[in-house]
Order: C-alpha cells, then sequence, then structure tokens
C-alpha cells in the first residue's frame, strides 16, 4: 500500500444512475439480449416499438493480482418479454472457483442461481439490506422484479472473468416469470 494514491483507494458509486466515477458503463439493450428470452415472438414484438436499454454495468477494477478484488456497479430497468422479466445474460466465471457476494441497493429482484456440477436452480431474492452469496461453479443471472430500477453491487475476485458462452448456448434451465401477479421459476422445459 506505500505510495497507493487514494484513488485507487476509494471510489464513488451511484446507485440512481450506474455509474462509477471514473470507471466505464457497459450498456446492454434489448437488442444485445438475442437467445436470453424464453419466447422469442414476445422480444421480436418489444423490439419492433424500440430498443430499451435493459441493464448497465459499471466494473471498478483497479488491479488484477492475485488476492485482489473487483467490484460491478448494476442497474436493471423495470419491465417484461412477455412473461419473462428484464435481467441480465447471466454467465460463470471464467475462472469456475471465483465467488461473488451481491448487495442489493435499491429496488427488488432476484438471483437465478444454477449449479455447475448438478445443475440445481435457486431463485434469492436481492433488495436493500441484504447480502446473496454465488458460490464458486455457479451461473448467476439478476432479474428485476420490481416496477423500478434494480441497483446492486457484485464483489469478485480481479481473477474471476466471465464465461459467457457457457450458458449462452443452452440458456440457464430453469426461467422467471410471473404467474398471477408473483415471480414464480418453472423449468425451461415445462414453458408451452
Ligand atoms: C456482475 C455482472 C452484472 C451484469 O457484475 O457482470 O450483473 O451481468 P452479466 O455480466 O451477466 O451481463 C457480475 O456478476 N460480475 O461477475
Ligand atoms: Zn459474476
Amino acid at each position: 500500500m506505500p505510495g497507493t494514491s487514494l484513488d485507487s483507494l476509494l471510489s464513488r458509486f451511484h446507485p440512481d444512475t450506474g455509474a462509477i466515477d471514473g470507471a466505464p458503463t457497459v450498456t446492454r439493450r434489448l437488442s444485445d439480449l438475442g437467445g436470453c428470452f424464453a419466447d422469442p415472438s414476445a422480444w421480436t414484438a418489444v423490439l419492433s416499438k424500440g430498443d430499451p436499454i435493459v441493464y448497465t454495468v459499471t466494473a471498478m477494477e483497479p488491479a488484477g493480482d492475485e488476492g485482489d478484488l473487483h467490484y460491478g456497479l448494476g442497474r436493471i430497468m423495470p419491465g417484461c418479454v412477455g412473461a419473462e422479466y428484464f435481467m441480465t445474460k447471466g454467465h460463470f466465471h471464467a475462472w469456475r472457483p471465483a465467488g461473488e457476494f451481491y448487495f442489493g441497493l435499491e429496488g427488488e429482484g432476484l438471483m437465478l442461481l444454477e449449479d455447475g456440477a448438478t445443475g440445481e436452480s435457486r431463485i434469492v431474492p436481492l433488495r436493500p439490506h441484504h447480502a446473496v452469496y454465488v458460490p464458486g461453479n455457479t451461473a448467476h443471472r439478476t432479474i428485476n422484479t420490481g416496477s423500478v430500477p434494480l441497483a446492486y453491487l457484485g464483489v469478485y475476485p480481479a481473477r474471476a472473468g466471465h464465461d459467457y458462452a457457457a450458458i449462452a448456448t443452452r440458456n440457464f434451465r430453469c426461467v422467471v416469470i410471473e404467474q398471477n401477479g408473483a415471480p414464480t421459476m418453472v423449468q425451461r422445459k415445462d414453458l408451452p
């Protein structure tokens, strides 16, 4: 730490905009999420009226040495594609043992977790004053089930990386849809 600048020790994040001072923001629009949603015709129908921002993610990555930590600020808009809520692409960590802590900041949502070894799926609420632990070797997707933006922080090992391809090719085994006004997890294979 000797000689370390204050900038690399202290950062300021903004849940209301999704920004972290001095860090780049990635914007994911609906058109970037082809193949994520279960109902392709609902996806096309929403897209035909515009290409809304589904989420932004801003990552603070001060150093990448063994033992270092990074964090990301995510902000998912409220919305639906058919009965499925706006959500992230979802990924495994490229370095499979890497776990992650998610901290809810604003809004109401869920984490969809899928065990990479057994395929077991769980949904865990993500909301202010709650922390969700994502164990290693677990695919994770964040879902906004509320009517306002869902903002959260994710803290992960610097070497975690993202493996999108492993989950993109077959998608998550489970889907979270609105049923009778409530978020409900169903097996993808059981969808009509
Ligand atoms: C998060 C995610 C963020 C966006 O910072 O990257 O929620 O989700 P996707 O990366 O799946 O688009 C994280 O889990 N980092 O490891
Ligand atoms: Zn992650």
